[in-house]
């Protein structure tokens, strides 16, 4: 389904926070009026470097040993974790509660993603959603699938996003001494965690060779959780059905869903943002609910942020496209 004009204030049905999170989708600069973009063209070589490391990892693939491979998996999903059950559905929305120890095992596993820290992924993250599909959206996916897919990263912000930033309460991150010291040694956590340690276990458990394990449990891990995030800033803002809420872009997609452990289903992420499951569902292609609920069994995470059932009929009823009633 085509993406359509989004021109009306999205008033979710569900529960506030008090982050003023709530969709302006108001706002919107016709693109004739923007900047010129400025490239920046670090990112640019950076990430053709890491696409084409990526895919010579491919073909080591057959050389690297089985633990290998599950290692790296394993990689990935700590790396998923850290992005989907911490800076996404814990500090971006506080849509759950977690305990210092499980904050701190999520802030490491936020490093092995390395996708910027926790706070400037979550300030990002809340203008994304403040100012959905605007210029001051960091990733809006109105300029098409490349901008919102890895665009974004490749350029200089659009001034909407600093000015209107401004407006945005960040004052539970920076309260979070978690948060903050992440932060602070970002580029040595990223180092230690993201590149030395996944490539050093299989060199010295297993004797894999450091060449395949730098390769495979490094490059090409972190190019699919990348690709995997922001699919869900550039497919799931496209395709999909829209249930819950007809008028925006964001859309349940199964494939985003099943990449990016649970982060498909983004009409009803974009209506509820304060679901903790971030899917009307529990558990159903959704491995992040899951790893919160198991936190919630183990005592670590807490005050879980559902919508109720009637809250969502109602909003179905009313907005939704009607293919899921
Ligand atoms: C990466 C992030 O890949 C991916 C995020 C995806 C999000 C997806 C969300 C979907 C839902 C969840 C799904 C999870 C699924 C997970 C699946 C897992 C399997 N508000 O940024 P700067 C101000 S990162 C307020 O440098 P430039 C602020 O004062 C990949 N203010 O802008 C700031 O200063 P400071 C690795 C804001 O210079 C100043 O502006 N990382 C805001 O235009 C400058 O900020 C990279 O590749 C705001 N939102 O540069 C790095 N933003 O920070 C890429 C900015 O000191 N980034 N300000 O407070 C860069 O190089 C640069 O940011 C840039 C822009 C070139 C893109
Ligand atoms: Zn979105
Ligand atoms: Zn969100």
């Amino acid at each position: 389904m085509a993406p359509r004009n989004a021109g009306e204030v999205n008033n979710y049905e569900g529960d506030r926070l008090g982050l003023d999170q709530v969709e302006t989708m108001i706002n919107d600069t016709p693109s004739q009026k923007r900047p010129p973009m400025k490239i920046v063209w670090r990112n640019v070589v950076l990430f053709v470097l890491l696409h084409t490391g990526a895919l010579y990892s491919v073909i080591l693939i057959p050389r690297a040993a089985w633990a290998t491979l599950v290692w790296s998996m394993f990689m990935y999903w700590l790396a998923a974790m850290g992005i989907t059950a911490g800076a996404h559905r814990l500090w971006s929305h506080r849509s759950y509660k977690a305990r210092p120890p499980l904050r701190a095992f999520l802030a490491f596993c936020n490093c092995i993603s390395f996708q910027n820290s926790v706070f400037e992924w979550s300030r990002d993250h809340r203008a994304h959603h403040k100012y959905s599909e605007t210029d001051a959206d960091p990733h809006n996916a109105k300029r098409g699938f490349f901008f919102a897919h890895i665009g974004w990263l490749l350029v200089k912000k659009h001034p909407d996003v600093k000015d209107k930033g401004k407006s945005l309460d960040l004052s539970d991150l920076t309260n979070d001494p978690i948060v903050v010291f992440q932060d602070r040694h970002y580029l040595k956590l990223v180092l230690l965690c993201c590149i030395i340690m996944p490539t050093v276990v299989p060199v010295y458990a297993w004797g894999e060779s450091c060449f395949v394990a730098f390769y495979i449990a490094v490059i090409l891990r972190y190019t699919l959780v990348l690709n995997a995030t922001w699919l869900v800033n550039s497919a799931a803002h496209m395709w999909g059905s829209r249930p819950y809420d007809e008028r925006i872009n964001p859309a349940e997609n199964y494939g985003v869903a099943l990449c990016a452990t649970g982060e498909g289903f983004h009409n009803y992420h974009h209506v509820f943002p304060h679901d903790y499951a971030t899917s009307e569902y529990g558990w159903h292609f959704n491995l992040t609910t899951l790893f919160i609920d198991t936190m919630h069994f183990l005592g670590q995470a807490y005050d879980r942020r559902k919508i109720p059932m009637d809250v969502i009929l109602k909003r179905k009823m009313r907005t939704g496209d009607g293919s899921r009633r």
